[in-house]
């Protein structure tokens, strides 16, 4: 079949602009005929807006993406993705197939009784958590959002927005970095500009962050300050500093100085999903306390020689932060059963077809 991909050129510096690199190139060895790359910046239903060599692309998925969706709602194309995009005579311009996500920030599907995630943004290397400083930040979602980053493969990093309103930054921020073990703290104001280098230094050519946080934290206001214009729209300014969400649609950004920013709509909270060990990381001191106790399935309940009650007696160990770590763990492993249960449930209505095809063949073909 023709195609006017040819048309289309590809100016590989550009590509690396958008986190192309030569891996990439491996992976996209069966496409290199008839299909560009692109880069997914917006979705919407059965289509999305990508970028590639040439500029912004508008593609509609293809019949093979759509089925895969059906079968796999995980699979369908999400902003950051890299796809296969095929020029057609007729001037359309389809996805084909995406690439294999290196890293996926998938939140608890919100539907009740689905229990797939929902990829929020596929490809970033920094998962940035945004909270503001004012009202004053919720360590219990940070704590979340950070389970959810360090799963998603991404490396995490937390920055509070809104250092210009409170005039105790500092010691909130020592309070949140108690919460995020092992991961930075970053103190911003998009009003006076302070901390913003610090941030900027973390948007390096080809690199993709995402922010991540609540309604009105400032995502969509760092996102333009990144890029020095004026690419999404911010909230207006509200005395009670709450509202409707501004943002309604994820996106993703290419910085003029390097690097790319996924702006999210805001969200209260994430549910967990089947987050395994990324809560050792969250939770890491109190991984290291559960270490010391003297039994080593100690339940830190009444057990003599627990290190972890002792930590939490003398203080050491905030009672908020041992509660968090539970409630999390719990979750957690609820959504693991839950998902294990979908497997199990898949496995057998699988089989029940393959009985049903063998009893229409008649008989087990050798
Ligand atoms: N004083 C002050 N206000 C800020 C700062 N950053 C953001 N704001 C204000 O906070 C409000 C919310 O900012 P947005 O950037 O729209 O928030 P958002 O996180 O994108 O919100 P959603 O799109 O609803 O998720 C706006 O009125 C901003 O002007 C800051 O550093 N200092
Ligand atoms: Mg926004
Ligand atoms: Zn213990």
């Amino acid at each position: 079949m023709t195609s006017s991909n040819s048309q289309l050129s590809i100016p590989s510096d550009h590509l690396a602009s958008l986190g192309w690199d030569e891996h990439r190139t491996i992976e996209f060895a069966p496409y290199t005929e008839h299909h560009l790359p692109a880069r997914v910046s917006r979705v919407d239903r059965g289509a999305c807006d990508a970028i590639g060599s040439s500029g912004l692309l508008r593609l509609t998925f293809s019949g093979a993406l759509l089925s895969a969706a059906v079968a796999d709602p995980v699979s369908t194309p999400c902003v950051g993705d890299w796809v296969a995009a095929r020029a057609w005579p007729d001037g359309r311009v389809t996805a084909e197939a995406v690439l294999p996500r290196r890293t996926a920030f998938v939140r608890a599907s919100v539907s009740p009784g689905v229990s797939h995630g929902q990829v929020l943004a596929a490809n970033v290397d920094l998962a940035v958590v945004v909270e503001g400083l004012h009202p004053e930040p919720d360590l219990g979602r940070i704590e979340r959002f950070l389970a959810l980053a360090w799963d998603s493969g991404a490396t995490p990093l937390v920055v509070l927005t809104k250092a210009d309103l409170v005039p105790d930054a500092a010691e909130v921020r020592a309070d949140v970095a108690l919460a995020a073990p092992g991961v930075e703290v970053l103190v911003v104001s998009a009003e006076t500009g302070e901390g913003m280098d610090a941030l900027r230094v973390y948007a390096v050519e080809g690199r993709t962050l995402a922010l991540l946080g609540p309604s009105g934290a400032g995502k969509s206001t760092l996102t333009n300050v990144l890029s020095g214009a004026t690419v999404m729209a911010t909230r207006e300014l509200r005395a009670d500093g709450k509202g409707r969400h501004t943002t309604a649609h994820r996106e993703l950004v290419v910085l003029p100085g390097g690097g790319l920013v996924v702006d999210t709509p805001g969200l209260r909270s994430v549910g967990l999903t089947d987050v395994g060990e990324s809560l050792d990381l969250v939770f890491a001191e109190v991984e290291a306390l559960a270490e010391e106790c003297r039994f080593a399935d100690c339940g830190h309940d009444t057990e003599p020689g627990c290190a972890v009650r002792e930590a939490l007696e003398s203080g050491e160990l905030p009672e908020r932060r041992w509660e968090s770590y539970r409630k999390l763990q719990k979750e957690a492993r609820w959504m693991a059963m839950r998902h294990d249960a979908r497997l199990r449930a898949e496995e057998r209505s699988r089989w029940k077809r393959i009985h049903k095809e063998v009893r229409a063949a008649g008989r087990i073909r050798p």
